[in-house]
């Protein structure tokens, strides 16, 4: 056991170190809490990262009481120590990177080798507790030979070795069974137009999502695909800005239909909208599949990756859920870590505590705005000008700019009825704080 002295965490402990709202077997709008949620831990934030920043080094152990210098060691160390977070939480699938797995070794073959040693050992602890794997991807952007992008570089080399990485992630995604596998391309995209031909990098980011499309089709991945949109950081401008630019490019290069999202809270705030605001963006383009659930902070312009503490926003990002029909293959991936000064492992449980609580009063605020229909409903009866007369002429194609002019000189219109926001705004809080 890697954390002896943390129990348990249950609903309603009446502490901190107990869940307030999340109670993963109620059922809730016909569902229990834990299929409308699907909380997953990311690998990178909660086993590998220790709080570094741009200014100074780590600032939690994250050795799990292993020696690093024995990468397989530690590694394993590492799987232990998520599957008891997981279990003690009863978080149900975790989301991974290759890098996040293992230290990369100076060959791929060796690297490849080191993967499939920890992977067997993931595997068994699938096998013992039930727990399974969201989505899988691949770290083709830490490595300095990815400083000018993978599947965008100038070189072919990188491209062929993002290429081989990215299919040895698939076949790891394959063999823990994961329902996802998300592409972000945090080097894809440029800094200067100097010195970089746009067509021709996106034209091979296609390439490469091409490529991984069919190979892992081909080895009998089911799961959906997803890009995980985001504008900047660490490239100045990222290919894939926000789910509308995303849409575009798999629109532009024959992949829609392929391709999801993964939409990303804080990435969504970065790109300057509002996380339900992509979101719906997702399910009207039909491309709505999994969520990175964290926060950002609106006064830093960098990805802060929080656990996520907005009821607010979580229900928002409930209602888009639900409304789009609820997960399938995706879920709800916490890519969060906890704050550089909160740094033993109990803050990792508080982290998860919190961020779980805050989606569990998301779901329960939603089925309350859901129940009520006062909202929906309102937005219906404004668009009710189209269900008679000119309005069901416009939609069914029988008046056009003649006819519609014709109308026009027979009658002016009137302004449109009160948007009644303030009211509206005033309705749901009432729902969501009483
Ligand atoms: C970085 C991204 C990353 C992806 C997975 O900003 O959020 O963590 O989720 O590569
Ligand atoms: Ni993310
Ligand atoms: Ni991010």
């Amino acid at each position: 056991m890697k954390f002896p002295g943390i129990p348990q965490v249950a609903y309603k402990g009446g502490d901190t170190f107990s869940f307030q709202w999340y109670n993963p077997d109620e059922v809730i709008l016909g569902k229990p809490m834990k299929e409308h949620l699907k909380f997953a831990l990311a690998w990178w934030h909660t086993l590998c990262a220790e709080g570094s920043d741009m200014f100074g080094g780590g600032t939690v152990d994250k050795s799990f009481g292993a020696d690093k210098s024995d990468v397989i060691a530690h590694a394993k160390a590492k799987v232990d120590a998520g599957f008891e977070i997981m279990q003690k939480l009863s978080i149900g699938y975790f989301c991974f990177h290759d890098a996040d797995l293992v230290e990369e070794a100076p060959t791929l073959a060796e690297s490849n080798k080191r993967l499939d040693e920890v992977t067997d050992y993931i595997k068994q602890k699938m096998d013992e507790t039930g727990i399974k794997c969201l989505w899988g991807t691949c770290n083709a952007f830490s490595h300095k030979r990815f400083m000018a992008g993978a599947g965008t570089s100038p070189s072919a080399d990188i491209f062929a070795y993002a290429a081989a990485k990215i299919k040895k992630a698939v076949e790891l995604t394959v063999k823990l069974g994961g329902t996802g596998y998300v592409f972000w391309g945090g080097r894809e995209g440029y800094e200067t137009l100097l010195n970089t031909d746009v067509k021709f990098e996106q034209e091979n980011l296609a390439r490469l999502i091409r490529m991984t499309v069919e190979y892992a089709r081909s080895i009998g991945f089911k799961g959906d695909f997803y890009i995980e949109p985001k504008p900047k950081e660490p490239s100045k401008h990222q290919y894939d800005v926000d789910v509308a630019t995303a849409c575009n490019f798999l629109r532009a290069h024959g992949l829609l239909g392929d391709v999801k999202m993964n939409v990303e809270a804080n990435h969504a705030t970065l790109a300057g909208h509002t996380f339900r605001h992509e979101l719906r963006t997702a399910a009207v383009n039909g491309v709505f599949g999994s969520i990175d659930a964290n926060q950002g902070d609106l006064l830093l312009g960098w990805d802060t990756d929080q656990f996520p503490s907005d009821v607010t926003d979580a229900t928002f990002c409930m209602l888009e859920v639900l409304s789009a029909g609820g997960f399938t293959n995706g879920g709800l991936n916490f890519d969060a870590k906890t704050r550089r000064m909160s740094h033993t492992p109990e803050d990792i449980f508080h982290g998860f505590i919190t961020g779980m609580d805050t989606y569990a009063l998301g779901l329960r605020n939603a089925a309350k705005i859901i129940a009520d229909g006062r909202l929906a409903q309102f937005t219906e009866q404004r668009y009710a000008s189209y269900k008679s007369g000119i309005g069901a002429d416009i939609l069914s194609g029988k008046a056009g700019l003649k006819e519609l002019e014709a109308y026009s000189m027979q009658k002016e219109p009137q302004i449109p009825d009160s948007g009644r926001q303030e009211m509206l705004e005033g309705i749901f809080n009432r729902l969501i704080f009483s």
